[in-house]
């Protein structure tokens, strides 16, 4: 008997590896993707219910809360100060170019109009309003593309296979049913991938909730998968299960942590496909009221660039308030970044890796034949160097370097020279800036 189910299991396995390598992205995929890498620059917003407490949003889980109770926040979230378009004006103004709305966290709540729950925006709560409709409208209006985290774990449902996490919530547990969960989820993002417009991406999480299971749990993705680009071919599917990229996706995500960095990260496999890192500009990524500890905007611009000399997008992190406005922390910070991306988004944008390693002033960035460096420490003679040998991949073993251009983006043209097998470039005196940046071109 136990060697009939283990083959069964293994058939199992090899049938959804063979539906996993079947995927062949359709070129308005490819070219979704490559839109999306070219964008680079992301706002993550974490909303929800949770936000009431203004403790994150793991505080169902955390505060070690029953789920009916927590659930009767729902009751009174009357965002009264939410619009749409001051959120994706405030974003827009930062030089982000897309959005990832959280539809349903881990707590189970649905922000949209879901017909296949009441535990959503509409039917439990008195705003009434479907927030991923207006929010989809005025990134249509504004031109920014809109993207959905959808967690795959749920603290909440009965039907929900218990996980590592949600265990004090209140469930029964005797319901168990990953097949009517499953259909649920499907039913949802059906829901959001054809009433909200034309969506850029599914942004997986939660898959980690089942990674010690002893017996390995089958999320059936390649079905899920393959439901999700039945519907829209172009949507991109990624999943932050921290694991090596499995067939079916077609962006890679690292959270808090650079692709190839030393920490969640760590020797993790990076894939050829468009890469994301996410981070939040405080410590929690929903609203936590004692969280005040934001990045400056010279180190959010920073990060946004070492993300792109590592040839990933950076998603940014907001938490708005249970009022419904961003953190004016928040603002601030995005207008700030928008100053400096006003006049250097043409070294973010399209951008990737310029082959360049890091330097102690600071990093590179290439597109075409351009290369970006970009000076975060300006050393105190006021010259920087590369050897020439770094510049290879993008101009050639051997270009005339005599006719080498460097120019300082929003300022003056500056003299490279060739010393030493380095091109070496003197800044001289600048004002303070987060990053100067140093466009060399032919
Ligand atoms: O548990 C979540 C967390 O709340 C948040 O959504 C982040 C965003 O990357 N992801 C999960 C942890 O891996």
């Amino acid at each position: 008997m136990k060697r009939l189910i283990l083959s069964a299991l293994a058939l199992l396995s090899l049938m959804s590896a063979w539906a996993q390598d079947a995927y062949v992205p359709s070129e308005s995929n490819l070219a979704a993707r490559e839109k999306f890498e070219d964008n680079r620059f992301g706002v993550f917003i974490h909303w929800g219910i949770y936000s009431m407490f203004a403790q994150g949003e793991w505080y169902l889980q955390e505060g070690g809360l029953n789920a009916a109770e927590y659930a009767k926040a729902a009751g009174g979230f009357y965002p009264a100060s939410f619009d749409a378009r001051e959120w994706v004006k405030a974003i827009k103004a930062s030089g982000a170019r897309y959005i990832c709305f959280t539809s349903r966290h881990h707590d189970g709540f649905s922000m949209f109009d879901t017909a296949v729950s009441d535990y959503d925006m509409i039917d439990s709560t008195p705003f009434k309003r479907d927030i991923i409709a207006e929010l989809a409208q005025a990134c249509r209006e504004e031109g920014i593309a809109l993207n959905f985290y959808y967690s795959l774990a749920d603290w909440t449902r009965e039907d929900y296979p218990v996980g590592k996490t949600g265990h004090n919530t209140g469930r029964k547990g005797n319901a168990q049913d990953y097949d009517s969960y499953f259909s649920f989820m499907k039913a949802q993002l059906a829901e959001l991938l054809t009433k909200y417009g034309d969506i850029g991406a599914i942004w997986f999480d939660g898959f980690w909730d089942h990674d010690s299971d002893p017996v390995p749990f089958d999320w059936r993705l390649p079905e899920l998968y393959s439901h999700i680009h039945s519907i829209n071919p172009a949507c991109l599917i990624g999943n932050n299960h921290h694991r090596a990229v499995f067939p079916g996706e077609d962006f890679q995500m690292f959270e808090r942590d650079l692709p190839g960095g030393s920490g969640w990260s760590k020797g993790r496999e990076i894939s050829n496909l468009p890469l994301e890192m996410c981070q939040t500009m405080n410590g929690m990524w929903g609203y936590k009221i004692a969280d005040q500890n934001y990045m400056s905007s010279g180190e959010l611009v920073r990060l946004l660039v070492r993300a792109v000399s590592k040839g990933s997008n950076l998603l940014i992190n907001v938490g708005p308030q249970p009022d419904g406005n961003l953190p004016q922390a928040a603002v601030a910070r995005l207008a700030e970044m928008g100053e400096w991306m006003n006049v250097n988004g043409e070294s973010v944008y399209g951008c990737g890796a310029a082959g360049v390693p890091e330097k102690d002033w600071g990093v590179a960035t290439a597109k075409d034949d351009k290369v970006y460096l970009h000076v975060f420490d300006v050393p105190e003679n006021g010259i920087i160097s590369v050897p020439l040998s770094e510049l290879a991949g993008v101009f050639g073993q051997k270009p005339r370097w005599k006719k080498i251009k460097a120019e300082l983006l929003g300022g003056a043209a500056v003299k490279p020279e060739v010393r030493d097998g380095n091109l070496v470039v003197t800044l001289g005196q600048l004002s303070p800036s987060a990053d100067h940046v140093v466009r060399l071109s032919f």
